[in-house]
């Protein structure tokens, strides 16, 4: 007997539990949205445990070799926004660079206004998590976290800083801003890590 083609996935099997599929790209941050003048204004700095401290300026960021990525999106206040194209840097290739500590175990990203949150360093080396210049083939806007942001696709989307300044290796997990305001260390949609007591 003949069925047809195979359907394609359902969205609502690239959904994770209690999330709800969006076709806007929502704004959601605390505090205010920086506007750069021009990218003097901006750098990245890579320190902690690590054997070369870096200081990036944007030119040095866009000289790394470049990757693009696809994924979706999970913010923990409930909305998923699928197929979502990125451009950026690796965090493995700015890791390498750094040449990043064997004792290293956790990443502290630190944002504008003293925002961070943090992770493990598997996260942040997984082969999907990237730093992020562009967004659907445009540079990312003011509020989406232009110059830079991180992209951690398997997290919710709070571990994502965006207007990223910091990244900082560390031996012990130092909880974030949400992460000490009672949100998961870890924060596996899949998992619905929402809470510390999830
Ligand atoms: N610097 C900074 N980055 C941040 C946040 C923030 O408050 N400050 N909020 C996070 C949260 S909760 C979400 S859902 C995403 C939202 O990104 P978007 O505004 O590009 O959708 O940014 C994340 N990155
Ligand atoms: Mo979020």
């Amino acid at each position: 007997m003949y069925f047809g083609k195979p359907k394609p996935p359902k969205d609502t099997e690239r959904v994770p539990p209690n999330q709800h599929v969006t076709k806007t790209f929502p704004v959601l941050h605390a505090g205010s949205v920086p506007y750069y003048k021009d990218l003097t204004e901006w750098n990245l700095q890579v320190y902690g445990l690590v054997n070369r401290p870096l200081l990036l300026n944007f030119e040095d960021i866009m000289k790394f070799p470049q990757t693009k990525a696809g994924n979706d999106i999970h913010c923990v206040t409930g909305w998923s926004k699928l197929d979502n194209s990125w451009e950026g840097v690796s965090t493995k290739t700015i890791a390498e660079a750094a040449e990043v500590k064997p004792e290293a175990r956790f990443v502290i990203l630190h944002a504008e206004e003293g925002w961070t949150a943090n992770l493990s360093i598997d996260d942040f080396l997984k082969e999907t998590s990237l730093l992020a210049h562009s967004h659907d083939g445009e540079p990312l806007t003011p509020e989406h976290g232009y110059p830079l942001r991180a992209v951690f696709p398997h997290r919710y989307f709070w571990k994502s800083a965006k207007w990223l300044r910091g990244i900082q290796f560390t031996k012990q997990n130092h909880p974030g801003f949400w992460e000490k305001n009672g949100y998961h260390m870890e924060g596996d949609p899949w998992k619905e890590e929402r809470f510390s007591w999830d």
